[in-house]
């Protein structure tokens, strides 16, 4: 089998690999022990670098983007933007290891939102760090097309991370019978949660990273730890 190849976003961290959506087809390919090499792609040259290779854009808010992560699969010549698509493609072209177990994928695709939508009021937050870690050229190209985010307040940022995406996981997480989600089986709703936590860890200076790991008796940090132990990414 020739190895996948997943595009994903150049960054100045050791490793590279941050950004929450490759993150989490990087930890299904991972899951399903699929070979893959990743290409890096500066942030300003996403757009191009996509538009050369043909893939697809995305759509955000009612406009066209470009954007990472895009999945191309030399078996089958499948070219993939979106990590959801790329999830549910893997799924059923390999199926062995399935993330999204029989008849849960609506399901799962509903917590995506729910999860989206909670995380959505601290982006400017966690956006502000994500420019940090991009060179010079990728941070002003990054700032100028995000510029509303940065305009809001740190602590209602806070808030919203600690009180509401975390806080309402927190319920969530109370209800679950067994480790995961879905009790005992390890789902994509694992990955979506796991990559956003993966993202502000590598985003988040240390103290931040802190902050978050030690909320609700250390869960987050945990749950994250177990999830790349499950993906085979530790
Ligand atoms: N719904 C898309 C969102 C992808 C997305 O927004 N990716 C960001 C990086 S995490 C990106 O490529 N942004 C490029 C841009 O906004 O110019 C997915 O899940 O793949």
């Amino acid at each position: 089998m020739l190895p996948l190849v997943l595009y994903d976003i150049l960054t100045k961290l050791p490793g590279n690999s941050c950004s929450p959506n490759p993150a989490k087809s990087r930890f299904v390919l991972s899951y399903k022990n699929l070979p893959f090499d990743t290409v890096f792609v500066e942030y300003c040259d996403i757009a191009p670098k996509m538009k050369e290779i043909g893939a697809s854009p995305n759509k955000r808010d009612g406009s066209t983007v470009y954007t990472l992560p895009v999945l191309s699969d030399p078996n089958t010549g499948a070219l993939i933007t979106d990590s959801w698509a790329i999830a549910v493609y893997l799924d059923e072209t390999y199926p062995e290891k399935p993330v999204f177990p029989k008849g849960s994928r609506g399901l799962i695709r509903s917590f995506d939102s729910a999860v989206g939508a909670l995380l959505g009021p601290s982006f400017g937050f966690a956006l502000l760090r994500s420019s940090q870690i991009l060179n010079e050229r990728g941070q002003k190209f990054f700032i100028n097309s995000r510029e509303a985010f940065f305009g809001e307040k740190r602590d209602a940022h806070w808030e919203a991370l600690e009180q509401k995406y975390y806080g309402s996981a927190k319920l969530w997480y109370e209800e679950i019978e067994g480790e995961w989600v879905m009790g005992d089986t390890f789902s994509y709703a694992d990955i979506i949660f796991a990559a956003h936590s993966f993202w502000l860890k590598k985003v988040c200076r240390d103290d931040e990273w802190k902050r978050i790991a030690s909320l609700h008796d250390g869960r987050w940090k945990r749950l994250l730890a177990e999830a790349e132990k499950e993906c085979n990414l530790v």
